[in-house]
């Protein structure tokens, strides 16, 4: 049993997250793109279980978003978790076409910008994912910017990250986040980490320690009237990294079977991670899947902090 949240928008909670901002629970987003482009079936579902499983087990209630037959889902029942994580063809939904696939009642998972605008309409304010999307290499020829970044500097969620992939040009993604305003806060490290690997060889902008000190720094920007979002890169753990030397041989190859695939547009990110999880024979996937449950452990703790 689902409700509808408002009568003009076709939104829907779910019983779990309903009830959660009823008494006023920590609640963490989660997107689903990852689910439906970014990794393979069953892997993905036991991923999209799994970190539901961990937000609950620190006290805080998941709401996976997505939009499944014209209507805005802000928490999925198991059910509908599985058959979005079989279904075909789903869009891919930025800020460009989230309120197109409503006005057509289509299927489409939410990336990172479009995952922030439905949390922030949802008075959801953090959020758990893999990677964000940044400045692709070669963008000065390309232009191939992902939406994510300028979402980050207008909507005011919290997202809590394993860094940029090294499939992305890390220093541009770092300098367009400086210039939109986007705090960068890398936790427990110097070190910005890059998705698989701990560390992208960059000096993380920001750095705290511990999920009190990050909701503490969101409390006084909020003070403060800075709104828009924050960046919250969580290292991947180091029994599951794979070493950055490593990865560069699978990111050149993807990289380059792209370029003589001439692929473009919204399938490259989903291109270059399904060619690096066949490269690396799946070991890619369990890192990613491991880094992901850690940065929703990392996003749950923030929300519990942000509520007391
Ligand atoms: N990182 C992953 N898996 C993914 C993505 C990022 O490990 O599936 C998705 C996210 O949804 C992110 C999107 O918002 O890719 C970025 O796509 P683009 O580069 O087309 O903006
Ligand atoms: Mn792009």
């Amino acid at each position: 049993m689902t409700r509808p949240a408002s009568p003009f928008l076709p939104m829907q909670y779910s019983d779990e997250v309903a009830a959660a901002k009823a008494r006023g629970a920590p609640i963490v987003a989660l997107e689903s793109t990852i689910i439906t482009h970014g990794m393979p079936y069953p892997g993905n579902l036991e991923m999209a279980l799994s970190v539901e499983r961990i937000i609950r087990a620190e006290g805080a209630v998941p709401a996976t978003i997505a939009v499944i037959d014209g209507v805005l889902h802000i928490g999925l029942d198991d059910a509908r978790l599985e058959a979005l994580a079989q279904t075909q063809g789903a869009m891919k939904l930025s800020r460009a076409d989230l309120a197109f696939a409503i006005a057509e009642r289509r299927t489409g998972a939410t990336t990172v910008a479009a995952t922030m605008i439905a949390a922030a309409r949802a008075g959801i304010r953090v959020f758990a994912t893999g990677g964000i999307g940044g400045v692709h290499r070669g963008a000065e020829e390309t232009f191939d910017i992902s939406a994510d970044l300028e979402e980050l500097s207008r909507t005011g969620v919290i997202v809590v990250c394993a860094g940029a992939k090294a499939i992305l040009d890390i220093p541009k993604t770092l300098e367009v986040l400086e210039t939109r305003g986007v705090p960068v806060v890398t936790y427990d490290s110097e070190a910005f980490p890059a998705f698989w690997s701990r560390d992208s060889g960059l000096k993380s902008p920001l750095m705290l320690n511990s999920p009190a000190a990050i909701a503490n720094f969101q409390a006084v920007r909020d003070q403060l009237g800075v709104d828009g979002g924050m960046l919250v890169a969580n290292p991947v753990p180091e029994e599951n990294e794979i070493a950055r030397e490593e990865m560069e041989i699978y990111i050149a190859r993807a990289l380059d079977n792209a370029e003589r695939d001439e692929i473009a547009g919204k399938a490259v990110t989903p291109y270059l991670l399904d060619t690096i999880f066949r490269l690396t024979d799946g070991r890619s996937l369990a890192t990613n899947i491991a880094l992901v449950e850690n940065n929703a452990r990392l996003a749950a703790e923030i929300a519990v902090a942000l509520a007391d």
